[in-house]
């Protein structure tokens, strides 16, 4: 008797979780964008993105020295982002409005790069 109660309430358990309902999917949202830029050398790669508004670019500096990503061009930076990398360090920007932003590394004239914005 006392057998077929333990199977009973075994066989209840079961069942209520059996029944519970099927956790929720999850939502199949996209993705934020986001688009890698490194720093092999005394360079960005690539040089020139394009990218969509909403956009999160990563810049990672992938290189033994230390680098910025400085906003705006060697003469004239705009101040919207200045990053200074250290080896291995990284640094994100989402852009949310259409444009053409250049930017350059403060240390090495030359080593400059482009995002478009579309
Ligand atoms: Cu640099």
């Amino acid at each position: 008797m006392i057998k077929k109660s333990i199977y009973i309430l075994f066989l209840s358990i079961f069942l209520l979780a059996a029944c519970q309902p099927a956790p929720a999917e999850p939502v199949d949202e996209p993705s934020p964008a986001e688009i890698e830029v490194t720093m092999p050398g005394r360079v960005f790669d690539p040089v020139e993105v394009t990218i969509e508004v909403g956009t999160t670019v990563r810049w990672i500096n992938t290189d033994n020295e230390f680098h910025t990503v400085t906003a705006g061009t060697r003469d004239n930076p705009t101040g919207l982002f200045d990053a200074p990398l250290d080896p291995g360090e990284e640094f994100s920007y989402t852009f949310d409005e259409p444009g053409t932003y250049e930017y350059h590394c403060i240390p090495h004239f030359g080593m400059d790069g482009v995002v478009i914005v579309e």
